[in-house]
């Protein structure tokens, strides 16, 4: 007779799971022991590494991965990028190993407590079997849930003695659908309610580009002759940067982005929640006399928006229904369409920000960058302060290629990157990857580069290194809160860090000596993490 082992291998191979991506423990041998040809294992050098670089495999490949961690250590250093993932909506199946069920009841060394607590509340599902035989079963169950929308992260803990257990296989094999279409009614009514509006506006979300939809979003955007804002902070671009339509994205805070949306009567949020808010600056919602729309396959997001009126959909199945309903609605057309000038400012970019202390700003490198970089290269950021920056030098023009995280939550981008240049590996697509990071961001999941360097990917790096927390400072001073500690960061050798993982690694300060180190990244079979002085500015917040 087979055992769970056996039968579960069996089962993660017919569902496409066969790169596990973790870091190890002893709770995880009888799981990992006689680990099959046609797996491979990722070895991420820290938990929060692990569950990154799988969200980012997650997100280029289109498919779900599994992550495996160690007991309650691991699944404590999760946490973070956990939390990442849910709010990213990438389908993972994290797995811990749990300690003997023979000794669980006096809690051994290792004994992941209230395992299925710690994962929540950011685990979908999280479940330890009940019995052994019921292994496999779990994972079918926990593949199903996290691949349904809205998508994102699932946990299992698993008794080290469960995998040697006799079982019957094969297990079985289901499939479900991974979107949801919106009820025609309620769409029909969307549609007229923007047909008839005077001037209607659209704000776009990541689902958009999750969901494959650029070519959707941009048909209804031209049907519709509307604007379109990106929702604030997306972890993704959903619209074509470089379309005459396209608006900019709007600020995270109440007040300023209510301004941006006055002169217009009807709104459609699609794909993004209403709305991701930072710091909090007081203000009315909405411009008076709006009327809110909002679409999403996310519950949750539909229930907590404090204005407007919801319907539960894919946003890309739902784009494409509006702009039929929309066409029944106008035959003849609607208004020609009206090109707006770029709101984006500055695209194309005007010369960059220039400082007086000599050094360059982050503006300047990311002009610098952007302007030789392959035209298919990817994107990944986390630059607390100069996002805004970035955004304006460096419009996203292709599907998929601009990645960030929805929550917040720093030490995820470094691993995601990794991540993300293995699925273009994987998909043949092969698309060069550039991370733009802060220095203190850099710090957080320090050790992915190792991973990069162990699997030969040519990402480039590039660090800013202001030595500080510089949007730690600019939220002090919008929050009127002089005097607070620790957020200098002197004394940090970025160049021998990442020399110490195994990359190359170098310390510019001209835009030439960037510039020709750009252009050897990419012929090299390593990654390079270039680290940047820039002028240490605490920019407004908003
Ligand atoms: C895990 C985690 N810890 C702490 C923070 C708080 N935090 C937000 S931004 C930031 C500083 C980022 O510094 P850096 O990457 O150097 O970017 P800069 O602001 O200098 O551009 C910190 C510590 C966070 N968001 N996530
Ligand atoms: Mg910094």
């Amino acid at each position: 007779m087979q055992n769970v082992r056996d039968v579960t291998f069996q089962l993660l191979r017919e569902l496409g799971l066969t790169t596990f991506f973790g870091n190890p423990g002893s709770t995880e041998v009888t799981f990992l022991k006689n680990f099959p040809a046609d797996f491979r294992y990722v070895l991420a050098l820290h938990e929060a590494s692990a569950i990154a670089i799988a969200d980012g495999f997650a997100q280029a490949t289109g498919r779900p991965a599994l992550v495996s961690v160690h007991t309650a250590a691991g699944t404590a250093n999760v946490m973070g990028n956990l939390m990442g993932a849910s709010l990213n909506k990438t389908p993972l199946i994290v797995t811990a190993g749990q300690q003997t069920r023979e000794m669980l009841l006096m809690e051994p060394w290792l004994t992941n407590v209230e395992a299925t607590m710690l994962a929540r509340p950011w685990a979908k599902w999280a479940y330890e079997p009940v019995r052994a035989e019921d292994v496999p079963g779990a994972f079918m169950r926990a593949f199903a849930t996290a691949v349904q929308p809205p998508a994102g992260p699932v946990f299992l803990s698993l008794p080290l003695d469960d995998w040697a257990k006799p079982c019957a296989g094969p297990a079985v094999v289901r499939t479900v659908s991974r979107r949801v279409a919106p009820e025609r009614a309620r769409l029909a009514e969307f549609a007229k309610a923007l047909s008839e509006a005077s001037s209607p506006v659209l704000i776009y979300g990541a689902a958009i580009d999750r969901g494959n939809g650029w070519s959707e979003a941009v048909a209804f955007a031209e049907a519709l002759g509307a604007p379109v804002w990106s929702a604030p902070l997306p972890e993704r671009a959903p619209f074509p940067e470089n379309h005459p339509l396209y608006a900019g994205n709007l600020p995270p805070a109440i007040g300023p982005l209510c301004q941006k949306l006055e002169a217009h009567d009807v709104a459609l949020v699609v794909g993004a929640s209403v709305f991701r808010y930072y710091p909090y600056t007081p203000g009315p919602y909405l411009p008076d006399g709006m009327r809110l729309l909002h679409i999403s396959d996310d519950p949750t997001e539909t229930s907590r928006a404090p204005v407007g009126d919801s319907l539960l959909g894919d946003a890309v199945l739902s784009l494409a229904a509006l702009t039929e309903v929309l066409g029944e609605l106008r035959p003849a057309g609607g208004k020609a369409l009206e090109r707006l000038a770029h709101r984006m400012a500055p695209h194309p970019p005007n010369p960059a920000k220039v400082s007086d202390d000599g050094l360059l700003t982050a503006a300047q490198v990311f002009e610098a960058i952007h302007r030789i970089r392959p035209a298919n290269a990817i994107l990944v950021a986390e630059t607390p302060s100069s996002l805004p920056d970035l955004h304006a030098v460096w419009p996203i023009t292709e599907p998929a290629s601009f990645f960030a995280f929805a929550s917040g939550v720093l030490g995820w981008g470094l691993p995601a990157s990794v991540g993300i240049a293995l699925g273009e590996r994987e998909t043949g697509r092969n698309r060069p990857v550039i991370m733009i990071i802060g220095d203190g961001s850099f710090q957080y999941s320090i050790q992915s580069i190792w991973t990069a360097v162990q699997h030969h990917l040519p990402i480039l790096f590039v660090v800013l290194r202001n030595g500080e927390y510089a949007v730690l400072k600019s939220f002090a001073v919008h929050e009127d809160s002089p005097g607070v500690p620790a957020l200098d960061l002197p004394g940090i050798d970025i160049v021998s860090l990442a020399k110490g993982y195994g990359c190359d690694a170098a310390r510019l300060d001209d835009l030439d000596a960037i510039r020709s180190a750009l252009a050897k990244a990419w012929t090299k079979s390593k990654p390079t993490v270039l680290e940047v002085p820039i002028s240490p500015e605490v920019p407004p917040l908003i």
